[in-house]
């Protein structure tokens, strides 16, 4: 197949396009190297060091003789998102390029119209474009599992039976997200069901748990294949943060009573997901909706296991939770749709956690304590960054003083 990954050069997007392609398919990347600048702007960066997207594609044609091709731009610019379906001809597209931190998108109004805006109309610049290059081009999607927030029945894969009054129908789930940034998501999801059904395009989208993990099969092949890894209080997602606190002394920052449970998935198993998702296309015109995760844990759970397979000492300090989440709640997700179609999920167990502990501790001396803490705020409209000199902080201010 011809696949194109939109935020090909990202922590996801970049070793999705190395597996397709050393599976045999026609992969193209684009991006916008948003993800690049959000960290000039925070003043922080990947712990494990990444090359530009073209050396690492170089790289990548050398050790593999595979040839990447490659498209900078924006999804919110039209005409360039119409040119490069037009030039590239793909039979799918992984959609990867969104705003995908949760605090960011809560730092202010600034970052949540950007999150909302960047996220919404990118993805509808693709469906428009998909439907007029060619409709029947299969848009997989990554959506998240924070769409369904934590309701205290169980979930389902994107649809739900409901009876009402004596009717029945079966219905899209209710969304209750949890930030901007997984608000943008829920609205991405509607425009994509009504896409499919005004214009019988074809979309899988996949709501994706937690991703944990840094190195796959292809990006262990060279240093400079290498994927980002965050850990910052911005960007960096839960276990992988807990990891780098392990590995420098820090406690592990657990926030609040740490009841709340989420579906998480090895970075190895979001390859196969997608895999599985383009090889196994949708239906002209259905919309379908996959739960792309293999296990669920509490937060406090998660620190634990990381303090058994941390060969050191470890403590878990349990902070205010700067966010507005349940603490405590019921949690059980239907994730049968990707089993069905044949995954083979790589649980988490001592040996993943010990092989990240052990990438974490060879770059140890690239930890910025600092960046650790959390810095915003959910209940705060205005900035609550205290990194002050940052980028960030300083594109807060400058709002600031135009408001004023
Ligand atoms: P990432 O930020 O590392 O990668 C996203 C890439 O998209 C970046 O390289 C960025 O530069 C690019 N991008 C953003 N906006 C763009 C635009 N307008 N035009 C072109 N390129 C643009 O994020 P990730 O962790 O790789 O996540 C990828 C996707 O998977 C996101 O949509 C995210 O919401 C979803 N997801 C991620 C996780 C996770 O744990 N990382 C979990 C569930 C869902
Ligand atoms: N948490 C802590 N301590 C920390 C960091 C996080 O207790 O140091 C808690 C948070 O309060 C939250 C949970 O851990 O309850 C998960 O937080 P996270 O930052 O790991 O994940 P989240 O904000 O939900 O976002 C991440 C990705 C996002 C994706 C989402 C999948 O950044 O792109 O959509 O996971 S899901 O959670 O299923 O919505």
């Amino acid at each position: 197949m011809r696949i194109l990954v939109l935020g090909g050069d990202g922590y996801l997007g970049w070793p999705v396009a190395l597996h397709l392609s050393g599976r045999g398919h026609e992969v193209g990347v684009v991006d916008n190297f948003a993800r690049r600048q959000y960290d000039y702007e925070m003043g922080v960066d990947s712990l494990v060091p990444i090359k530009h997207l073209q050396q690492r594609v170089r790289v990548w044609e050398e050790v593999s003789g595979l040839r990447i091709a490659t498209y900078v731009g924006d999804l919110t610019d039209a005409p360039f998102v119409r040119k490069t379906l037009t030039e590239f001809r793909p039979d799918a597209v992984v959609h990867f390029a969104e705003q995908r931190s949760a605090p960011y998108s809560m730092i202010d109004q600034n970052h949540a119209v950007y999150t909302q805006v960047n996220n919404v109309v990118g993805t509808l610049n693709l469906l428009y474009a998909i439907a007029e290059v060619d409709p029947a081009i299969h848009l997989v999607k990554l959506g998240t599992m924070g769409e369904y927030g934590t309701p205290n029945i169980d979930i389902e894969e994107g649809f739900i039976e409901i009876t009402h009054r004596g009717r029945t129908d079966v219905l899209p789930y209710p969304k209750q997200p949890g930030s901007f940034y997984h608000l943008s998501k829920v609205h991405d999801s509607h425009n994509i069901m009504f896409a499919c059904r005004i214009w019988g395009l074809r979309s899988t989208d996949l709501n994706q748990g937690i991703v944990y993990g840094q190195e796959t099969p292809e990006t262990v092949l060279h240093p400079d294949l290498a994927t980002r890894f965050d850990y910052d209080g911005v960007f960096g997602t839960v276990l992988n943060r807990f990891c780098v606190q392990a590995v420098i002394g820090h406690p592990l920052t657990v926030y609040g009573s740490g009841g709340q449970t989420r579906g998480m998935l090895d970075i190895r198993d979001t390859l196969a997901c997608v895999e599985l998702a383009c090889d196994n296309p949708p239906e002209a015109g259905e919309y379908r909706v996959f739960n792309q995760f293999t296990e669920s844990f509490s937060v406090q759970q998660l620190a634990e296991m990381v303090v058994d397979a941390y060969p050191g000492n470890v403590e878990i300090v349990h902070l205010d939770d700067p966010r507005v989440e349940k603490q405590e709640h019921y949690y059980r997700a239907a994730h049968t749709k990707l089993l069905d179609l044949g995954l083979v999920p790589h649980l988490l167990s001592s040996r993943t956690l010990s092989s990240l502990l052990a990438v974490v501790d060879r770059f140890r001396d690239r930890v910025d304590p600092v960046a650790i803490e959390p810095t915003v705020e959910w209940r705060s409209t205005a900035s609550t960054l205290r990194t002050a000199g940052s980028g960030a902080a300083g594109h807060a201010r400058e709002a600031e003083s135009t408001d004023a």
